[in-house]
């Protein structure tokens, strides 16, 4: 027993200072390079990634620092930047520059965005909590048990010795709640939350993000209303559907990128363990899917010729609408029964 509890302990003991050794080793490696720091993260940049660069390179700017931040900015994340704070993409490396790439994998270096890093032979300082992370940067500040990327460069912050301010922490805060689901998601630690109050009361604006983040265009509540129109459930209300097609775009002003939202809106349905989006293009259907878990959306995925993960998957199937649903209902069908639900 006594034994037991000492190892427990003893394991604890010695992660925490590796943790704590590697946000110094980050922290002492940023504030010591000498040249320009260029920050990156991965394609299809989410809060925590605009968030996490967004409030490093603030950090780095009061201490001094050459700090360049390149990416593309998702149109509904574009309140977040100052004007010339974010540039679109990286196409010279600067001499002697360091990149710190953040909330990416560095294996995957086809991943990083704004720039061509396999071609820069320039240290590399990776902070990252993605389980697959090999960790072959110069510094690689990598620890999968962190709910966003957001709060390892809240430590960071805290060991460059930077004075906090609300434009330091505000998008520190809104990688950390984005990657949490605003909070909901089941790897909301209390760690996420003890980092969140520090950030509201280092002058972060919870209320402000909060408000820019549910800022819907009219064209949103037009295309919001097409589908509901289409939603319909199977009879016996473990599916839930709807669909648009170009039709219900150019009603609405509407392009392709703005379906994405609307998986998740019809997947709160109640009693559905399976939703899903078809994106009807005429000659072929993306079909977006969102299980709530007891199903795997990836398993039907998979069927249609996609791919993705248990609680998120999609596929394009180049087949009309009907034909798309029909193979749909198989592959759905097959799923259902595996999972004992029919
Ligand atoms: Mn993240």
């Amino acid at each position: 027993m006594v034994v037991l509890i000492l190892g427990a302990m003893t394991a604890q003991n010695t992660a925490e200072p590796r943790y704590a050794q590697l946000v110094q080793a980050a922290a002492a490696h940023l504030k010591s390079h000498p040249g320009p720091i260029v920050i990156l993260a991965h394609v299809d940049p989410d809060g925590d990634a605009l968030g996490s660069c967004l409030g490093l390179q603030r950090a780095l700017r009061t201490l001094g620092k050459d700090v360049q931040l390149y990416m593309q900015v998702p149109r509904y994340l574009t309140f977040l930047p100052q004007e010339g704070e974010v540039l679109p993409r990286l196409d010279v490396w600067p001499e002697g520059a360091l990149a710190a790439v953040l909330d990416v994998d560095n294996t995957d270096l086809a991943r990083v965005a704004g720039a061509d890093l396999t071609a820069f032979a320039g240290p590399v300082v990776n902070i990252d909590h993605h389980g697959t992370n090999r960790r072959e940067a110069a510094v690689s500040l990598v620890d999968p048990s962190q709910a966003a990327a957001a709060m390892m460069i809240k430590d960071v912050v805290d060991a460059l010795g930077v004075a906090w301010t609300g434009e330091i922490a505000t998008p520190l805060l809104l990688g950390t709640s984005t990657d949490t689901g605003s909070f909901r998601f089941s790897n909301t630690t209390p760690q996420v939350l003890r980092t969140a109050a520090d950030l509201v009361e280092h002058g972060a604006n919870l209320g402000w993000i909060n408000d820019q983040m549910a800022r819907n265009p009219p064209r949103y509540y037009a295309l919001l209303r097409e589908v509901l129109d289409q939603m319909a459930f199977s009879p016996d209300g473990l599916i839930v559907s709807s669909q648009v097609n170009e039709a219900a775009l150019a009603r609405t002003g509407s392009a392709w990128e703005d379906v994405e939202a609307y998986v998740n809106t019809i997947r709160n349905a109640d009693g559905a363990e399976l939703a899903v989006m078809f994106k009807d293009y005429g000659e072929r259907v993306k079909v977006s899917l969102r299980s709530r878990g007891r199903v795997s959306a990836q398993n039907i995925a998979v069927a249609l010729g996609g791919g993705g993960h248990v609680a998120a998957a999609g596929a394009s199937v180049d087949a009309p609408y009907a034909e798309t649903v029909q193979r749909f209902e198989a592959a759905a069908d097959a799923e259902l029964r595996r999972a004992g639900l029919r």
